[in-house]
């Protein structure tokens, strides 16, 4: 990898991002560069760089604050050095779930990695109603192979707490306790929803069973330092193709809960099977299953075959572990239904539905299942479980 010391940060424009990937000697020196920002996300700006023989590079760059709001809302920059430090260490495990990284640059806050535009990010495909065969298995390896292997099961106690330590990522972890666990659940000024969802959002914001519950589940993401989450796996952090996965975007990864990333992959499809007309859902509900049952059976074998802790074949405590993450899960996937519904940052799959009345069935639908999933969540035991409490609502 070669190195280029920068001396300060500037944000990159599609010229300066060329100068990067020529001193970077990514290209050679003949090959003409061109240069496009393509940065759709709410924090980034995101270049590619094409040379004339087609060769394509991604240089990701983070933005001194957050671009959805505006520089009115400061963001580290160490987002970018977190960022890639969690594409390398999940790498270690699934390389072909994730994108290659060629260079990182703490100062100028960038990441210069594999290019992906062969593939699309999957919440435009699945919204177009692709339904991405490999989807469920891919990511259900993907979550029990980064989960497992940066666990106390798989890890020295000094060397997972080195890690626990190099991946503190205090701000944007405040992002996730702001916008997923507390705003949509109180009237803050962030949240962002259509007024007919008044009397069903202010019913939210009253009803104290369900602030509980989501009091508790906000506990286990402040407290729980599990596995390193990639704490943003939403289908806009994961390119796909029929044959093809790879997990971008892991800028909130943190040590925190098992059950969060999983939970909030299941929310986003669960987006999915809401919104689709009904011959087409089963193929998500499909997805739902065979991502947990996929993530069950890789971490149960990783467990039997690579766990390090003394009480690994102490028998009862994988099943203890396995349905306290699933459990995890229900409620974290219904925090996420309810955020993405009514809080700052909205999905395309519901916003972008024309038809008012549908629109907004569709997104009481979401909060009505969110809520159930939060405070029923330990009465759901099973995956099967789990989705006849979806189609029951849907
Ligand atoms: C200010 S950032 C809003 C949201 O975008 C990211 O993708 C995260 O989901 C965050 O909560
Ligand atoms: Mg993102």
């Amino acid at each position: 990898m070669a190195i280029v010391q920068t001396k300060e940060y500037s944000p990159l424009t599609e010229q300066t991002a060329i100068e990067l990937a020529y001193q970077l000697e990514l290209f050679p020196k003949e090959a003409e560069l061109t240069a496009e920002e393509i940065g759709d996300g709410n924090l980034n700006y995101v270049f590619r760089i094409q040379a004339n023989n087609g060769k394509k590079i991604i240089v990701k760059q983070a933005l001194p604050y957050a671009k959805v709001v505006g520089e009115s809302w400061p963001l580290t920059l160490h987002r970018a050095t977190i960022e890639a430090n969690a594409l390398i260490k999940h790498g270690e495990f699934v390389p072909h779930l994730v994108p290659k990284v060629y260079h990182t640059d703490s100062v100028l806050a960038v990441t210069v990695m594999e290019d992906l535009s062969h593939l699309t990010i999957s919440r435009e495909g699945l919204i177009n109603g692709e339904s991405y065969p490999r989807l469920s298995e891919d990511i259900g390896q993907y979550l029990a192979h980064t989960l497992f292997h940066t666990s106390d099961y798989a890890l020295h106690p000094f060397e997972k707490k080195k890690l626990v330590h190099s991946f503190h990522n205090p701000e944007l972890c405040k992002i996730t306790e702001d916008l997923v666990f507390t705003d949509p659940f109180f009237n803050s000024d962030t949240n962002d929803f259509e007024d007919t969802l008044q009397p069903l959002v202010e019913a939210l914001w009253e009803d104290n069973e369900l602030k509980l519950e989501t009091a508790k589940l906000k506990k286990s993401f402040l407290t729980e330092t599990e596995a390193l989450v990639h704490g943003d796996l939403h289908t806009g952090s994961i390119f796909a193709s029929d044959t093809t996965t790879k997990v971008i975007d892991p800028e909130f990864a943190y040590y925190g809960p098992i059950g969060f990333d999983i939970g909030q992959f299941i929310a986003n499809l669960t987006f999915q099977a809401i919104v689709r007309e009904e011959g087409n859902k089963q193929v998500i509900y499909d997805h739902i299953q065979n991502t947990w049952t996929t993530f069950e059976s890789h971490f149960s074998d990783l467990w039997q075959t690579h766990s390090i802790d003394s009480y690994a074949n102490v028998e009862g405590y994988l099943k203890f572990v396995l349905e306290k993450s699933f459990q995890d899960a229900v409620g974290f996937a219904g925090c996420e239904l309810i955020r993405r519904t009514i809080g700052l940052a909205h999905v395309k799959d519901l916003d972008l539905i024309s038809n008012d009345e549908k629109r907004i069935e569709a997104k009481k639908k979401t909060i009505q299942t969110g809520r159930k999933w939060i405070i029923e969540r330990s009465s759901i035991q099973t995956i099967d479980q789990l989705i006849n409490v979806l189609i029951e609502s849907n």
